[in-house]
């Protein structure tokens, strides 16, 4: 069948007020780029002349600034799942503008399918491939394009030129059945392949082809710094000795690294490290730090939903694919993510925290308690699950006015029984096999910064000290409250709450 070569602007034009659009990607890598961009002026038009348009976007995870971001401007997004990092669209979520569902993102295909956010009108695919019968290949991130592309009533395609042909291969897209069909899905090891490297569709239902050049607009993280770098060597040193212990078996066990400068730290630190022998990956975001690992010889096989590097790192691995073909494959989000597959590999998962607390609650989403950073993302599916789960933060943010271990977390995303280790420039808590009370020993020893230690051993006297867990209620927030009336958590004092 051939298919009509539309423009953008033509293929946005089939997007009406009040449709959902599903997109492919993860992250900005493999993400729709140019129909939105138009959908975006569409919008504005449509709002210009007095008239609603806005849409409900379901995606893998975050996207570009050419979606996320023009369609936030441009005020088009009523409803968003799940995870995003774009400021503009985490401004107009935090002015209550956007209707935004933050659920874990092994979860987002399976929710679609199941009917929970409503029916997918049209599907906006960006492929390096696509063949007469309905193959569709993807390009840098699976994502849940299986999935619209199943129930989406229309697809799109952006047919991106900016990604080469190489790609195809580097997939591996399965679907599973849904409940009360759902059987095992038979990754048993990383670098299992249990499905095709295509997405196969009724090509009919592809209603045009868009050809773009449009490079991903994935960002490059700043250079590691001192104090990023000592949180990488702890997380490293910590897990050397589980493996000189034994906790950790002799040949390692596969990472999953969360995105971001101490994820970067930590991989290159394991990767420097000469007591930890080559090592697997079974991660969601594929940064820089692991192809460069992979060409080391340092990453034995990586398995992601995503290839989140700088446009330089991933045209070096499109153009020397006869290396990475066997040492890299791309899954749909819900298997990247997926808790059953977690469990089953003994994944050590190593994630950032916004705060935690003195019990060992994760606050990994919002700030002061109300108001959306990123979201959740895949954190949560991987921490659950592992074989041993780990949060890392600095131990203050904003030049030491806030301290990251607090008394009571202002929100929780990942609970005392979830989070296994702690780690900050300071130090390592490893909570595992303890206490309420013991764990708070532990953390405040190790990974408190110096101002806020005696802060935090004073909290706890103003407990009885008999309880589970010992709070003082009227106290718990009363270092959040602090800051926001004064700027400075270091001022917080508790002779009021004797
Ligand atoms: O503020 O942007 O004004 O400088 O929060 O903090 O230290 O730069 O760290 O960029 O790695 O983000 C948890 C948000 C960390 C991220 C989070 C302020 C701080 C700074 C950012 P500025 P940093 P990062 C993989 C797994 C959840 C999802 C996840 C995240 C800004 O890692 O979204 O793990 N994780 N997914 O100053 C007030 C505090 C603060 C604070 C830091 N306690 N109070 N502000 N900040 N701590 C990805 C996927 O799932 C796809």
């Amino acid at each position: 069948m051939a298919f009509k070569h539309i423009s953008a602007a033509e293929a946005a034009s089939l997007i009406k007020h009040g449709y959902n659009i599903g997109l492919s990607g993860f992250t900005p890598a493999g993400t729709a780029k140019a129909v939105t961009a138009e959908l975006a002026k569409i919008a504005e038009a449509e709002h210009a002349k007095g008239n609603p348009f806005q849409v409900g976007i379901f995606t893998g995870a975050s996207t570009g600034d050419s979606c996320d971001g023009v369609l936030t401007r441009a005020k088009a997004i009523r409803y968003r799942a799940p995870y995003t990092t774009n400021p503009d669209f985490r401004k107009a979520v935090n002015n209550g503008e956007i209707a935004y569902n933050d659920i874990h993102l092994s979860q987002m295909a399976q929710e679609v399918r199941y009917g929970f956010m409503g029916k997918v009108d049209v599907a906006i695919i960006e492929a390096c491939e696509v063949t007469d019968d309905g193959k569709i290949y993807l390009t840098a991130a699976g994502g849940i394009a299986p999935t619209i592309c199943r129930l989406a009533d229309k697809i799109i395609i952006e047919l991106n030129a900016a990604h080469s042909k190489a790609a195809m291969g580097l997939h591996d897209v399965y679907e599973p059945l849904d409940p009360p069909y759902r059987r095992e899905i038979p990754i048993t090891k990383p670098n299992d392949r249990i499905g095709l490297p295509y997405i196969q569709v009724d090509p009919k239902k592809i209603v045009g082809i868009v050809d773009t050049n449009w490079p991903d607009e994935a960002r490059a993280f700043s250079a590691p710094d001192p104090l990023t770098d000592k949180s990488g060597q702890n997380v490293a040193d910590f897990l050397v000795a589980d493996m000189k212990r034994g906790i950790i078996p002799p040949t390692f066990l596969p990472l999953q690294s969360g995105v971001g400068n101490i994820a970067n730290a930590v991989l290159s630190a394991l990767g420097h490290s000469t007591a930890i022998p080559p090592f697997e990956v079974y991660t969601e975001v594929i940064q820089n730090a692991v192809i460069g690992l992979i060409r080391d010889g340092r990453v034995k096989f990586a398995s992601g939903c995503s290839l989140t590097v700088t446009n330089d790192c991933l045209n070096e691995v499109y153009r020397d694919m006869d290396f990475f073909r066997d040492k890299l494959v791309l899954r749909p989000s819900e298997i990247s993510n997926s808790p059953e597959i977690v469990r089953r590999l003994g994944i050590i998962s190593i994630n950032t925290a916004i705060e935690a607390d003195i019990y060992g609650n994760v606050n990994s989403t919002h700030i002061g308690g109300t108001k959306m950073m990123n979201g959740i993302g895949g954190s949560g599916d991987f921490t659950r699950n592992a074989y041993i789960s780990i949060f890392t933060c600095p131990s203050v943010a904003k030049e030491g006015k806030i301290s990251a271990i607090v008394p009571m977390v202002s929100h929780e995303d990942h609970s005392e029984h979830d989070v296994n280790i702690i780690v900050t420039e300071q130090g390592v808590a490893d909570l595992r096999g303890k206490s309420p009370k013991e764990r708070a020993q532990t953390i405040i020893e190790n990974c408190v910064h110096p101002d806020y230690k005696n802060i935090l051993w004073d909290y706890l006297k103003l407990t009885d000290g008999k309880a589970q867990t010992p709070h003082c209620i009227r106290a718990a927030l009363a270092m959040h409250a602090e800051l926001a009336k004064s700027g400075d958590m270091r001022n917080v004092d508790w002779a009021q709450y004797k």
